[in-house]
């Protein structure tokens, strides 16, 4: 039997088309408006049915033994589970206070309604403390969005003459984004690729910037210069709908292609290329992606990034960056509820905790210092919802030293992980074919689309609403938690949309809320305290940061461990995903380790050259946080003087768990982001391996 849902193996939220028989997922195809032979494929979705019926899910839920040592449990019934979940909770609030308690989220459960149903459980219960991982993954680039112009905008890739791929490897990571960029190349769109690896798009690009990794913030201030230098912004748009410019150029001025270009390993010239390119094309749009994220210096390199787009007069035109238009919903968070008095483990980043109604708190490196750290007060209860932080948060080894210091950790995860091995109580959550949710990019913007349960939970599996839902009338909350069914809640929250899952189901390629517009500014002004895209930002001012982005210069250097660069004489980078796997997950599927074995550190000849090093050879790569030891390859993908280094296989192999390598000390001010992407690092050759 058909059936259509969203696909929830990696965030891309991608719809599709299933095929079901006898409670078995037999196929998945994405749906695209291309023709399937033009089809970008995903190598997750064919592999979709050996996943959700893989024989490593977990079926029951699981307790640690008694006295037990870590990763020792035996299996019981759900409703021992959340008894003893729901004791703790409360034992925790009598003891130290609700804060004690902290829900962490990794990425899988979406940040739609699971996201909602965490806060709301956590917000209700007494504890400012739900944390989610935007620090490293897009959050810590809307906040940059936010203060640039009032909202993230969306890039209308088809329809543009020019895109700029700023750190983003769509074929590897969102097909239907790099099936609109192949689109609007057969329509005689342009290219340019920022990204300090030559990616499948650098290969198609016209112009290809290899970038140092972390010095994107140099090179968008050049190119603003750029742009302000030959009068190619759009005066009308500048004048009339920004504030700041004079700051703005001000700014700029230093960053001649000339002065910046040595430093951030680009030909001056090139810098100029990309720029007049850029601006002169009409309408062209920017896609930024996680290449900016995890970097030191994220929020005004992002907000760098975002000016390009006013300077140039795109945002919020047809083939330029749109402004979104979200869909009216309910605010079921009940963040109201909290006591002003017990300030969030998060406090130190005010800024980003706020600048949204329901992002949230993102600062996920916090709760590692609460927990450690004991400031503002001892985490000592823990809840990990769809992540796998012991190999995906920074500094893995602190990590690990955090998890096991806690005095109870609860785990909801389809498969064992190196995360839940250390877990009092681990809950098995179902899959995404197994539950109906709304997902954020369906409530971002238009076209709401339903995740819609296709197959029964898989053994005796819960998905996390219902998981929530429990938990929370066992903590007395039947008030806020009366809904039975995710349909339930899904319509309560959708209600003032006017739109129900009846009818979502009529319409499984989603309904619109409202007609797409552009130019909204025109009549609404732009969501900023000004009214204006900001340039320059008071309310950054007024907080202590720079109004503008290096409005005080370029200093420092954002890549970890800088300072001890004679020691650490090479630049690692945290690689991008492959199409096989989602960060930890997916590393026991026959069918995609076939496609991908192992991870490898990729070299520049030149490199491997002098430090002789050989294909094959296995290396110690180190920094002062860690090692991991992991294989050669010969590439020319990488610039001399840089590794790349395979994302994601702690999971499977710890000894190649990347976060061993990567700092936490250093944090961005505004979002608390530690630099997960570029640090410094030696290496050497195992001897006889
Ligand atoms: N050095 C470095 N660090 C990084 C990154 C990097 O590139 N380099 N990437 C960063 C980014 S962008 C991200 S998003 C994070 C990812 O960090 P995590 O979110 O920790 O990533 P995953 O390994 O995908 O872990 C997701 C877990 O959720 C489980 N899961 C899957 N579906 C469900 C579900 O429906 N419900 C529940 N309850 N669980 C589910 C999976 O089995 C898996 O164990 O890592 C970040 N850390
Ligand atoms: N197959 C697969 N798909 C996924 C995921 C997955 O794990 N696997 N994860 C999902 C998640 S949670 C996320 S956040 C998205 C992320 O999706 P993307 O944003 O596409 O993330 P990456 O591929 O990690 O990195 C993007 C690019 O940034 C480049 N980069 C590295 N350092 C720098 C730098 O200093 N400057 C610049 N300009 N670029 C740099 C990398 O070389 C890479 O080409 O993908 C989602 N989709
Ligand atoms: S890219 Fe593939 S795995 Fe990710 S949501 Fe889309 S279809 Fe699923
Ligand atoms: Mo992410």
């Amino acid at each position: 039997m058909k059936k259509y849902t969203v696909c929830r193996l990696c965030s891309s939220c991608c719809p599709v088309e299933v095929e079901v028989e006898n409670n078995r997922l037999v196929a998945a195809e994405r749906r695209s408006l291309l023709p399937p032979e033009h089809r970008w494929p995903c190598v997750k979705l064919q592999a979709a049915g050996e996943i959700i019926h893989s024989p490593d899910r977990l079926k029951k839920p699981l307790i640690r033994e008694v006295g037990g040592a870590r990763g020792k449990f035996r299996e019981a019934s759900w409703d021992e589970a959340l008894d003893l979940i729901a004791g703790k909770f409360r034992y925790f609030k009598e003891q130290y206070g609700p804060q004690s308690v902290c829900w962490l989220r990794g990425m899988a459960a979406d940040w739609g309604a699971p996201w909602d149903y965490a806060n709301r459980l956590m917000n209700a219960f007494g504890s400012p403390n739900t944390v989610g991982n935007g620090s490293v993954c897009h959050v810590a680039r809307d906040i940059a969005h936010v203060y640039t112009y009032g909202a993230m905008t969306l890039p209308q890739i088809k329809d543009s003459r020019c895109i700029l791929v700023w750190g983003k490897s769509d074929p590897d990571t969102n097909p239907a984004a790099a099936e609109a960029i192949l689109s609007a190349r057969k329509q005689g769109a342009k290219l340019i690729v920022i990204d300090p690896i030559r990616t499948k798009l650098a290969l198609m690009a016209d112009i290809w910037l290899q970038v140092k990794p972390g010095h994107d913030g140099p090179l968008a201030m050049g190119m603003i210069r750029e742009i302000i230098a030959a009068g190619l912004y759009n005066s009308d748009f500048v004048r009339e709908w920004t504030v700041g410019f004079a700051e703005l150029r001000k700014a700029a001025e230093p960053f001649t292609a000339q002065k910046i270009a040595a430093d951030i390993w680009l030909d001056p010239a090139a810098i100029g290329e990309a720029a007049r390119l850029y601006a002169t094309t009409k309408p062209a749009c920017i896609i930024d992606g996680n290449g900016l994220d995890m970097q030191l210096n994220t929020f005004q390199d992002t907000r760098a990034v975002c000016i390009l787009r006013a300077l140039t007069g795109n945002v919020d035109q047809p083939g330029g960056d749109l402004i979104p238009q979200p869909v009216l919903v309910r605010n079921i968070q009940l963040r109201e509820r909290l006591s002003q008095d017990v300030p969030p483990i998060t406090r130190d980043y005010p800024l980003f905790n706020s600048f949204h109604p329901t992002w949230g708190l993102n600062a996920q490196s916090c709760a590692i210092d609460a927990i450690l750290d004991e400031d503002p007060y001892a985490i000592r209860m823990l809840v990990v919802q769809s992540g796998n932080p012991a190999v995906t948060m920074t500094d893995s080894n602190r990590v690990r030293t955090a998890l096991e210091k806690l005095e109870f950790l609860v785990v909801l995860d389809p498969f064992m992980t190196r995360t839940a091995e250390f877990a009092h109580v681990v809950l098995p959550a179902a899959s995404c074919f197994e539950k109906t949710q709304l997902n954020r990019s369906s409530l971002r913007n238009n076209l709401v689309i339903l995740q819609d349960q296709v197959l029964d939970w898989q053994g005796e599996s819960w998905p996390d609403w219902k998981i929530t839902f429990e938990l929370g009338r066992r903590l007395g909350l039947e008030r806020d938690f009366p809904w039975r069914t995710a349909e339930e809640a899904i319509d309560y929250q959708l209600e003032p949309s006017g739109i129900t899952v009846a009818r979502l189901r009529e319409n499984p390629a989603g309904i619109e809320a409202s007609k797409t517009a552009y130019r909204k500014y025109r009549t609404d002004g732009f969501t900023t305290p000004s009214g204006k895209v900001e340039f320059a930002s008071e309310w950054l001012r007024e907080q202590g940061h720079e109004a503008v982005p290096y409005l005080n210069g370029w200093q420092g250097n954002p890549i970890s461990f800088a300072d001890r660069s004679h020691e650490f004489p090479m630049i690692g980078i945290s690689g991008a995903r492959t199409g096989q796997f989602t960060h930890s997950q997916y590393h026991t599927i026959a069918s995609l380790v076939e496609r991908e074995p192992e991870g490898y550190a990729d070299f520049h000849p030149e490199d491997a050259r002098k430090m002789e090093i050989a294909a094959g050879d296995l290396l110690k790569i180190e920094t002062p946080r860690g090692h991991i030891h992991i294989r050669a390859r010969m590439s020319e993908v990488v610039h001399p003087g840089s590794v790349r280094i395979a994302w994601c296989w702690g999971g499977s192999n710890p000894d190649m768990n990347l976060n061993n390598l990567t700092d936490d000390d250093a944090r961005n001010a505004v979002t608390g982001t530690p630099s997960n992407r570029s640090f410094m690092c030696r290496i050497e050759k195992v001897a006889g391996a």
